[in-house]
């Protein structure tokens, strides 16, 4: 019964240790981000998303570049994604490409002006299929700036 005393402080120390690093390990955030890129119109003005299918899976860090070349501001808006994702943060880069803010907290739809850059770096944690994704800009979404969304 003496010698049993060590060895289950010996057992308890290393079960400790690997709870604390699987917890680590979970941390799906601190994943390497998958890129995805969505260009929001283009230099013709055409008012569209490309692409307008966008296929992501659940528990994988992406990161998801929306960039406008076109000469109008556009959004990117899909309340179901919104609500399907854990969103780590949003940055917004400059002319240079380096960031030059970054926004935590829950986002539902992000704007592009003209010739900028945004990221939207989040976790999808829900399946889903959606066709919500649209520009809110008035006319935009009747004239097609419109795509989907799933989830798998
Ligand atoms: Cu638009």
């Amino acid at each position: 019964m003496k010698m049993l005393f060590p060895g289950l402080m010996f057992v308890m120390v290393i079960g400790f240790a690997g709870i604390r690093t699987a917890a680590a390990a979970g941390d799906m955030t601190a994943q390497t981000p998958v890129e995805v890129k969505v260009q929001l119109g283009d230099k013709d003005n055409s008012l569209r998303f490309f692409p307008a299918t966008i296929e992501l899976e659940t528990g994988k860090l992406y990161k998801l570049v929306l960039h406008n070349p076109s000469p109008s501001a556009h959004y990117f808006s899909s309340e179901t994604l919104a609500r399907a994702v854990f969103t780590r943060k949003a940055q917004v880069l400059g002319p240079d490409g380096k960031t030059i803010a970054e926004i935590k907290g829950i986002i539902s739809e992000i704007e592009v002006y003209p010739g900028g850059t945004a990221e939207w770096w989040f976790v999808p944690v829900k399946a889903i299929t959606t066709n919500d994704l649209k520009c809110t800009v008035k006319g935009h979404t009747e004239e097609g700036m419109v795509g989907s969304i799933t989830i798998k």
